[in-house]
């Protein structure tokens, strides 16, 4: 079970604490659905700015199953893995010309320039149609304070703001299609008229823009609706108004069908990462969404490898937490299947349930630090009774143990002492080790 210290507190003593927990798989964000991140790096960490996807309230009067959102949170981590929510940064009521029945807070982004934080977000007006908004901190965390109007000359959502080497600013939004402004040094008003990209794919809704510089290479990513759903793509060009030139995909549709994909692109300690979404803990309503990291490649031609979505994610998990081993790295052919571990409540996460002997769970990167450790847990149960056994590396990699998992219908933490527990980060192979069915909640080197 995926629990974050949320789940154990009362509202009210929650919404005031920084909450810390251990998302080192996709989704990141398990007690709240999440959406659109853009992530940045400030003061030394990563911070993700999503939109929050909620249910319907009673008052919200607005279009049926459809995007409901009245606020944002911001998410912080240093290493990928330890993720803190500092709860709420800025909600629909706080914005004097946003329409508070609306819950339109869809997709922002945050920019630092000369000490402030410029936070953008679209809304719905009082007066009509959505517009860009900014509210301004000093910390990146907040708390933000909204201006009392929205950016004159611009209509749209999906805000994303680069500041260029030599300190310019552009504002890329989307309506249909994109757009791009370039900002006064004040960061709060356009200069000049926006300008559309027209010479993007002509067909197909295109929107959440974003804009990022590599090697003088500007790369405009963008979700287009190619076929039946979004896929991320690309542009190039040799200056950030354009014109951009149509270059590659960089995520395919979204298997689970999520008809939407708002993403970001990040370089964190040398390494890039995609920040986009799905619906993994919404199946069946496409308008809960939750955020996921992958590692991005670029080529030496400064071209964009695909990125292949996994439920493994990005960061290291250490081997004495409860390692979720239903966002596995590989499974084999047959025999296993992940399913939540209580269909009523999605965010309690998932369990593996492994169905045919010998069949297989890869999960990569658990770091057992010096190693050593004594003892193997699983949380497992096995109604006729059954057993697993756990390799490291590989599938004929050395034994670390072999429990039972007594019989019965129940819940239990079954034990074993663990042998040839090594240093450093290694990945674990966990096999159905008997002839009978097994269900794993997860395991842990303790
Ligand atoms: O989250 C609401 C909207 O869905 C965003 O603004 C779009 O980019 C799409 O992800």
């Amino acid at each position: 079970m995926k629990l974050s210290l949320r789940h154990l507190l009362p509202v009210s003593v929650a919404g005031l604490l920084q909450a810390t927990a251990a998302f080192a798989t996709n989704p990141l964000i398990m007690d709240q659905f999440t959406a659109d991140p853009t992530a940045r790096v400030f003061e030394g960490k990563v911070y993700v700015y999503p939109s929050h996807d909620i249910k319907a309230p009673p008052q919200y009067k607005g279009r049926p199953n459809w995007f409901v959102m009245e606020d944002y949170h911001v998410f912080s981590s240093e290493n990928l893995t330890d993720w803190t929510d500092h709860g709420v940064i800025l909600k629909q009521t706080d914005v004097q010309w946003a329409d508070p029945t609306a819950y339109s807070m869809w997709a922002p982004d945050s920019v630092f320039k000369d000490g402030k934080y410029y936070f953008y977000f679209p809304a719905i007006a009082k007066s009509g149609g959505f517009r860009i908004g900014v509210a301004i901190a000093d910390r990146p965390y907040g708390p933000f304070k909204p201006e009392a109007t929205y950016i004159e000359g611009v209509k749209g959502i999906d805000p994303a703001v680069l500041i260029d080497k030599d300190g310019t600013a552009y504002l890329y939004y989307s309506l249909e299609k994109l757009f791009v402004a370039k900002l006064k040094p004040n960061m709060l008003e356009i200069d000049g008229e926006p300008a559309v990209f027209d010479n993007l794919p002509k067909k197909g809704l295109q929107e959440g823009p974003f804009v990022f510089e590599r090697n003088g290479i500007y790369y405009l990513t963008y979700p287009h609706v190619e076929n039946k759903t979004e896929r991320l793509e690309y542009a190039t060009s040799s200056s950030p108004m354009g014109p951009f030139k149509w270059a590659g995909v960089i995520l395919d549709e979204a298997q689970s069908g999520c008809w939407t994909v708002h993403h970001s692109i990040l370089d964190y300690k040398g390494q890039s990462y995609l920040f986009y979404h799905d619906k993994d803990l919404s199946p069946a309503f496409d308008k809960n969404r939750a955020i996921r990291a992958d590692k991005l490649f670029f080529n030496a031609d400064g071209t964009i490898r695909k990125v292949i979505p996994t439920l493994r994610g990005v960061g290291l998990v250490e081997a004495k937490s409860e390692i979720q081993i239903d966002r596995y790295s590989a499974t084999s052919d047959a025999g296993v299947a992940v399913s939540f571990l209580d269909e009523s409540n999605p965010h309690a996460g998932w369990k593996t349930t492994f169905s045919a002997a010998k069949s297989w769970v890869r999960f990569n990167e658990v770091d057992f630090g010096q190693g050593g450790q004594k003892s193997i847990q699983v949380r497992a149960r096995a109604v006729g009774g059954g057993a697993l056994e756990i390799r490291l590396d590989k599938q004929d990699g050395p034994v670390l143990g072999r429990v039972e998992v007594g019989q019965g219908s129940d819940w239990r933490t079954a034990s074993v002492v663990a042998k040839n527990i090594p240093a450093g980060v290694h990945d674990l192979i966990v096999t159905q080790a008997g002839a009978e069915a097994v269900e794993v909640d997860w395991v842990s080197f303790r």
